[in-house]
């Protein structure tokens, strides 16, 4: 298994590279490199049989995402997929500048939590510039701040049983609001307590806006975009995913995505 891991991270290099030469303007296009059902798409979905633990074992353990200088951000953050939720509960949180938002943590936890947005700035907060990478070919260079998720983990008491963070989110994809068109992801706890791994609700110094996932939006700078979840809603910690909408740990897992979207 390990033999495919030099080819699969070279390849994810060469993408970095090339994503990295095509920034330079900041927010830059190269669609279709990337698509679903194209061969390099394909060829990273053959890679994936790496597991995420045999990819670690090879990293060692919590490899920091490169940070950049200010000067590396060139425009804003390119809104991507939901910009603008449409469902009645995210209408209801959006009046009084998300004054009544509560972000709940729930599931195997000692202690339930429901953290209003000044209880969530009020914590340690965490500053990074880095480039945010998406799937379809865009890359994006933006300053993030938020607390680290390992700081609300610690708060709420994981229980033993515990093994992976999902987000629910606010959003969905039709709005219906059914476990199968509402937007998700998860992770599994190495990259919850990554220190890089924060709950965003600044972008460039300003509050989060709505088009990047206002109030909160998850950053896990190892992972490729749609993992990040934005409008989260509430936090979930669970010791299965499998039972979870169609069972693979994300909305677009559940469409053939790679569930570990890491390099
Ligand atoms: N809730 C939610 N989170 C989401 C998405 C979404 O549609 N809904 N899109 C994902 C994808 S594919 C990307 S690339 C990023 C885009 O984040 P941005 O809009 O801040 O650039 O959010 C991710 N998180
Ligand atoms: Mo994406």
């Amino acid at each position: 298994m390990s033999k495919i891991a030099p080819d699969r991270r070279r390849l994810l290099g060469q993408l970095g590279a090339a994503a990295s030469l095509l920034t330079l303007g900041g927010c830059d296009a190269f669609d279709g490199v990337l698509g679903v059902g194209d061969p390099v798409h394909n060829f990273l979905r053959k890679a994936n049989v790496l597991t995420r633990e045999a990819q670690r074992a090879i990293q060692g353990p919590a490899p920091m995402a490169r940070e950049y200088p200010a000067s590396a951000i060139r425009e804003g953050q390119r809104p991507n997929g939901s910009t603008d939720p449409q469902t009645d509960d995210y209408l209801a949180i959006q009046k009084d500048d998300f004054a009544g938002y509560r972000l709940q943590v729930t599931g195997l936890v000692d202690k339930p939590l429901s953290l209003s947005l000044n209880e969530l700035r009020a914590m340690p907060s965490r500053t990074q510039i880095t480039r945010h990478d998406c799937v379809e070919g865009w890359s994006c260079i933006a300053q993030w701040t938020g607390v680290q998720l390992s700081r609300v983990l610690d708060r709420a008491g994981i229980k033993p049983a515990a093994r992976y963070v999902v987000f629910r989110c606010y959003d969905s994809m039709d709005d219906t609001l059914s476990d199968q068109t509402l937007y998700y992801e998860s992770i599994d706890l190495i990259s919850a307590r990554h220190p890089q791994t924060i709950l965003a609700y600044g972008l460039n110094g300003q509050a989060l806006p709505i088009a990047n996932g206002a109030p909160l939006r998850v950053r896990i700078e190892q992972q490729l975009g749609y993992k990040m979840a934005k409008y989260i809603r509430a936090i979930e910690i669970v010791d299965s995913f499998a039972k979870i909408a169609g069972g693979n740990g994300g909305y677009w897992e559940d469409r053939g995505y790679d569930w570990y979207a890491g390099s």
